[in-house]
């Protein structure tokens, strides 16, 4: 190559700064009125929800859960990875796999593997190892993490703040549903990895979190609870 035309790339390539694109962001612009009214009853329909263990079979179109997992996937990430893949089953055979393997390892759990004082602690929910809602609900989103990205090349490129990018992500997610008027569970089947092999996910993908949707079952009971005070989640400085 041409010693000037060398130089010329390697100044266009490695000394200029590359020029990124801002735009002007238009944020909603609310009188101190509208926003009192708004946060207030914003906490009315989040105050709500409620984690539900009884589902009904009733079907949910897809489009809505394509409209939830979009919202799911606007949650702020480090760096913008957006490291979150939301896989969505509503096929039958695979609810019912995913249910007997989940099931298999939470009779583990429930008898003998979870420490006494956890069991005591679970009690009020009312859970146990069995599992029905994985085949009742329509829908199953099973979030994973994806630990770094893979390239086509084969190579790896890093993600950062993987853990509270997708735990963010999944509080859109849950808030998206309730919104929807739908309800979901945050189950956690423990260990996880039996998702990673019946949804054949690649290596840079762990299981996060598995979000059954849908509607509550008629007889939906919810367990009694209450949520913190202010006073006792709040700290002013
Ligand atoms: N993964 C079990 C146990 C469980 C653990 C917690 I922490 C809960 O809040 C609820 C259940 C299960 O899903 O039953």
């Amino acid at each position: 190559m041409d010693p000037s035309v060398a130089a010329s790339l390697f100044t266009i390539f490695v000394v200029m700064p590359k020029e990124y694109l801002f735009i002007s962001h238009e944020p909603l612009r609310l009188s101190e009125e509208e926003t009192r009214t708004r946060a207030h009853d914003f906490l009315r329909l989040m105050d709500r929800r409620r984690s539900v263990r009884q589902f009904s079979d009733a079907p949910v179109p897809l489009e809505v859960i394509e409209n939830i997992v979009r919202t799911a996937s606007t949650a702020p990430s480090g760096a913008h990875k957006q490291p979150w893949t939301f896989c969505v089953v509503s096929d039958a055979d695979l609810k019912r796999r995913i249910r007997e393997a989940a099931e298999q390892e939470e009779q583990a759990s429930y008898n003998g593997r979870m420490p006494k004082d956890w069991i005591e602690d679970l009690a009020p929910l009312g859970t146990d190892w069995r599992k029905p809602f994985l085949e009742t609900a329509p829908y199953l989103i099973i979030v994973f993490k994806r630990a770094y990205e893979l390239k086509p090349d084969g190579s790896k490129r890093k993600n950062y703040y993987v853990e509270e990018s997708v735990g963010i992500a999944c509080g859109f997610l849950i808030a998206a549903i309730h919104q929807a008027g739908l309800v979901s569970l945050t189950h956690t089947p423990s260990p996880m990895n039996f998702l990673s092999a019946l949804l054949e996910r690649p290596e840079n993908e762990r299981p996060f979190l598995l979000v059954p949707i849908g509607y509550p079952a008629a007889e939906c009971r919810v367990p009694d609870l209450t949520r913190k005070e202010l006073s006792d989640v709040m700290v002013r400085y």
